[in-house]
């Protein structure tokens, strides 16, 4: 039932992707963006998308808020991807000058940032929302935003395919959706996969994709630092709240700095802690110079995205999202805990 429900729905999706093609074909300055502190889902689709765009139109530029973690700095083109963050005038530049430009994988212009996001906000280019979050708050030329679809690459790949360029899917497009999948899925795992995700990595695979090697680039680069700050982080800093499906750590800067922390060095450590037998949500606090950073998870029927946007200036999905707190490390998590004795999820 779930395939043919998504069917259905990418079916009626086909002049929305047929439409997208005709304006990249016809654009004289293509721009895509996607949202702060870059994800495999978000890299992928960025660099997928680029890639395709390319066969039919030079002129195209992918400009993001920031540059993503070490462990993305393997993939081949990530210096081709241009960052707000070092080089402002010139990305504010490619904004400006654009005719269409690719929102993809964020739901509101702020999750690009402040500055940046006030730019491509009121930038005169076409938009085009191709998403996956809830709620989404951009009005776009074409809005393809499907919340049941696990990754925004997995609609890259819908594009492809609906708007009738399968032939031209090759081994560089599809290593690129297929990373944003594997990652956005926790490799192929989470509720979101369906059959239809499965499909679509068949036919990634079939271009003779070494998906081996995607893995093993994410997963098995682990910095001796790295292991041994989420070590500490389980063994010193790991809170369960008492009578209470839900575990925390939070990280101080000195700590991360004992640890010669690179950014992405976390990365997993809140999933670590969703591992934990009746865990059913799980929080990571992580102090940075402007502020904390939090990540929420959560499995069943506990949500973490409402209490990431009413408390902790953030959102996501039902089972992962992530806040920021301008307080201390220390009333951040406090707080967090407050919330959570205060009944959050009594009503469960
Ligand atoms: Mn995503």
């Amino acid at each position: 039932m779930y395939k043919l429900l998504n069917e259905h729905n990418m079916l009626g999706r086909k002049e929305d992707f047929k439409t997208v093609l005709g304006l990249i074909k016809t654009a004289k300055n293509i721009v895509i963006t996607s949202h702060k502190s870059p994800d495999g889902d978000s890299l992928g689709s960025s660099l997928a998308l680029l890639k395709f765009i390319q066969k039919f139109n030079a002129n195209v530029l992918v400009c993001h808020p920031d540059q993503a973690s070490v462990s993305f700095h393997w993939l081949k083109d990530i210096n081709s991807i241009h960052l707000f963050k070092d080089n402002r005038e010139e990305v504010i530049k490619f904004v400006q000058e654009s005719d269409l430009l690719f929102c993809l994988d964020y739901n509101s212009f702020d999750r690009l940032g402040e500055e940046f996001g006030g730019f491509v906000q009121n930038s005169g280019s076409k938009k085009i929302l191709i998403d996956h979050h809830q709620n989404p708050t951009i009005s776009a030329e074409v809005s393809i935003s499907e919340t049941a679809i696990a990754s925004t690459s997995e609609l890259i790949f819908e594009l492809i395919e609906q708007s009738g360029q399968l032939d031209l899917l090759d081994q560089e497009i599809a290593r690129y959706i297929y990373l944003g999948i594997m990652t956005d899925t926790g490799s192929f795992r989470f509720p979101s996969v369906s059959s239809r995700t499965h499909e679509i990595a068949a036919k990634l695979l079939e271009t003779g994709l070494p998906h081996a090697v995607i893995h093993e680039s994410i997963f098995d680069t682990n910095t001796l630092d790295r292991i041994k700050l989420k070590s500490y982080a389980i063994v010193e800093k790991l809170e369960i709240l008492q009578d209470l499906p839900i575990g925390l750590i939070y990280l101080e800067v000195k700590e991360l700095n004992q640890f010669n922390y690179q950014k992405g060095d976390t990365e997993g450590l809140v999933n670590t802690i969703l591992s934990i037998e009746n865990i059913m949500v799980a929080a990571l606090f992580i102090e940075t110079d402007e502020g904390v950073k939090i990540s929420f998870r959560s499995k069943g029927s506990y949500f973490v995205n409402e209490l990431a946007s009413v408390n902790f200036n953030g959102g996501g999905h039902k089972h992962a999202a992530g806040g920021f707190s301008a307080e201390s490390i220390f009333l951040t998590k406090e707080r967090f805990k407050a919330i959570i004795l205060s009944g959050f999820y009594n009503s469960l």
